[in-house]
């Protein structure tokens, strides 16, 4: 039996759990992201303390962020770039150091990731209450605001004993390693129970390997999804994160010769084949290419890979247009297979593509298909270069650049294992149809949550897996670049001084373009006239005065980031080349004009508009609105009990 303090206890639990996969080891919690406050600073804080004292090799790693959201951000990051086979934990003082992290916890659940988080609590004992940022229920006694984790969590566990750790460590660490089950894990450490002192026995602490399994699909399942596939003429495979977190891209690349099938990816599946593979026909969806959304349209079978099928994804139940369109969703999760009323292939993405690829041989979609799908895919390859080069949009004010040039530029510059991140704005719809990814982890772009804020954090997650990759698998280096709009910029830049504490170099792309690109134009196509969405000074007549005299550059630079104002593509060239060969943190400010879009596709995203109005163009964007919902779809026809599988 060893005496440890219940924080001290929750320290060596996680540094002794490791994950398995393919026979390949590592340790599964990479570090403890922190901000101290009275309900963690002499609990868990004093048990990092502790081991960061030691000389342990296998002692948690502490990271100090500057604000909790953000903190969870970095460790869901890290997460994902490393395929879910290691996360972070994250620690917080109780009330509002708790609260910040809600937001983080929501996006980890809503794109499937790992992270734990580790609220303080208010005192088991109640001894003193209220103490300090505790929340009073009329209601309830038990309450804390720690209980708003329960809906965005996927386990929500209160320690209010030592005796109680054990199982709840445990079944925390079985759930987070679960690819199926896993997102956010939250144990809520009241601030007494911290330092409480218990005789744990030793056994918890042992090493423990958690085997992340890779589900085989039943013969049963498989045949019945072998059954749809050879029945396609026109079918097409919709790849999401699945593909990436499991590996599989090998084998979605062996599947799709072997049978002719394109692969449309969804934003978290970008990079499941590189963009260059004469199957890949990109982004679907809303963001999608002309090529994807074409052979959408005339799918007949649709095979999901991996993917949640958000509304981004299916256009909001318009892309996949043909009668009769049938579903055949291969996912670890049973939530998702079923989904449009698909055929359920419950399974590991790779397992169940290799598997698929067996029990097809021989048989192919129509050559014809094929090669449609690849001069599809060629036609949309060279919009993109135009949009690169700026051939063919409007011309723009002096010292400004559009926001496609600023991708190509950054796509060309950036070496093919290099790292893109972005999460909110008009860039991941940009990057989702015009960025060229050359390597599958190369593509970082959040939009399951598409939260505001998560770039620059996001970016110091991605950067500290691609660190460690290079430490324990010798793994080459690799930039990661952040592009962030000044709406996220202004909404979470503070981890920026974090990168620099801990030198983290990120070569982070600030676009300029004074307000929102994206919603002002989402405004604007729903008769809203872009109220709103514009950083102006205020008039008579409201916000539409004379830009602000906001310097985001000199913000930048007092955080201690280098920095970089240019102006024009040219110069934004320049500046790449520089911040490349520079060990430091640098931010490249650049000014673009909100009002050039980049080429897309004609797709369709259910916003309602209002249906009665005082303003015309309310009136006129209903009346097109209510056009769009007539070819919205349900996808409800089982899709295994159609006639001619009989
Ligand atoms: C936290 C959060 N708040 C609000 C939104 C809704 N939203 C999506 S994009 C956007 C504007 C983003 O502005 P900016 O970062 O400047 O990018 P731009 O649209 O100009 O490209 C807003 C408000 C969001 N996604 N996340
Ligand atoms: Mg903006």
């Amino acid at each position: 039996m060893t005496v440890l303090t219940v924080a001290q206890a929750v320290v060596r639990f996680l540094e002794a759990q490791h994950t398995e996969r393919d026979g390949v080891e590592r340790p599964f919690f990479a570090g403890c992201w922190g901000i101290f406050g009275h309900g963690n600073v002499a609990g868990v804080g004093q048990a990092l303390l502790e081991r960061d004292r030691s000389d342990d090799p296998s002692r948690l790693r502490f990271l100090h962020g500057r604000n909790e959201q953000s903190m969870v951000h970095a460790a869901v990051a890290y997460a994902r770039q490393r395929d879910r086979l290691a996360t972070m934990a994250v620690t917080s003082s109780v009330g509002p150091g708790a609260t910040n992290m809600v937001t983080g916890a929501a996006l980890a659940t809503i794109n499937r990731l790992p992270v734990l988080l580790l609220p303080g609590d208010t005192f088991a004992t109640r001894v003193a209450s209220p103490v300090l940022q505790e929340l009073e229920s009329l209601q309830q006694g038990d309450v804390s605001v720690n209980d708003i984790f329960r809906p965005v969590s996927v386990h929500f566990d209160r320690v209010n004993r030592p005796e109680q750790l054990a199982s709840a460590l445990l079944h925390a660490t079985r759930i987070l390693t679960d690819p199926a089950e896993t997102g956010a894990v939250t144990l809520a450490l009241p601030q007494d129970v911290q330092a409480e002192a218990h005789d744990f026995p030793d056994e918890l602490f042992a090493k423990r390997i958690w085997h992340v399994a890779r589900p085989v699909p039943q013969p049963a399942a498989l045949d019945r999804a072998v059954a749809v596939i050879r029945s396609a003429r026109r079918p097409l495979v919709v790849a999401g994160g699945g593909v990436t977190y499991s590996g599989a891209n090998d084998a979605l690349r062996v599947f799709a010769e072997a049978t002719g099938i394109p692969v449309a990816e969804s934003q978290a599946g970008k990079g499941a084949l590189p963009y260059d593979h004469p199957q890949s026909v990109g982004a679907i969806g809303v963001t999608g290419t002309t090529a994807a959304n074409a052979l959408a349209a005339e799918a007949d079978v649709v095979i999901g890979v991996g993917t949640r099928y958000s509304d981004f994804t299916t256009a909001s139940r318009t892309v996949f247009e043909a009668d009769g369109v049938r579903f055949v969703n291969l996912n670890v999760s049973a939530f998702d297979t079923h989904k449009h009323a698909a055929v359920s292939l419950v399974a590991d993405a790779r397992e169940g593509l290799a598997a698929l690829t067996r029990a097809l041989a021989g048989w192919t979609a129509e050559p014809a298909h094929t090669a449609r799908a690849t001069e599809l895919a060629g036609e949309w390859e060279a919009i993109v270069q135009r949009a690169y080069d700026g051939e063919g949009a409007p011309p723009v004010a002096e010292g400004l650049a559009i926001q496609s040039q600023v991708i190509g530029a950054v796509n060309e510059l950036s070496d093919p294992r290099d790292i893109v991140v972005c999460a909110a704005g008009s860039m991941p719809g940009d990057l989702h149809k015009l960025w060229r990814t050359r390597d599958r982890k190369g593509y970082h772009v959040e939009y399951g949550f598409s939260c505001m804020g998560y770039e620059i954090p996001g970016g110091l997650g991605v950067k500290l897996a691609a660190l460690d990759e290079e430490r324990d698998e010798g793994a080459d280096p690799r930039d990661v670049f952040v592009l962030v709009g000044d709406g996220s910029y202004l909404m979470m830049s503070s981890e920026l001084v974090t990168a620099v504490a801990e030198g983290i170099k990120l070569i982070v792309v600030l676009v300029q373009n004074h307000g929102y690109a994206s919603i002002g134009a989402l405004s604007e196509s729903l008769g809203s006239q872009r109220f709103g969405t514009a950083y102006r000074y205020r008039t008579d007549t409201g916000l539409d005065g004379d830009k602000l005299p906001v310097d985001l550059a000199a913000n930048a630079a007092s955080l201690g980031a280098d920095v970089l104002a240019v102006a024009g593509i040219e110069e934004l060239r320049d500046a790449v080349h520089v911040a490349q060969k520079s060990a430091r943190t640098t931010v490249i400010h650049v000014e673009t004009d909100p009002l050039v879009p980049a080429p897309d596709s004609p797709a369709w995203w259910d916003v309602p508009v209002a249906e009665v109005s005082a303003l015309r163009s309310t009136r006129e964007a209903r009346r097109t609105y209510d056009d769009h919902k007539t070819r919205q779809r349900d996808y409800l026809t089982p899709s295994s009990d159609s006639a001619d599988l009989a």
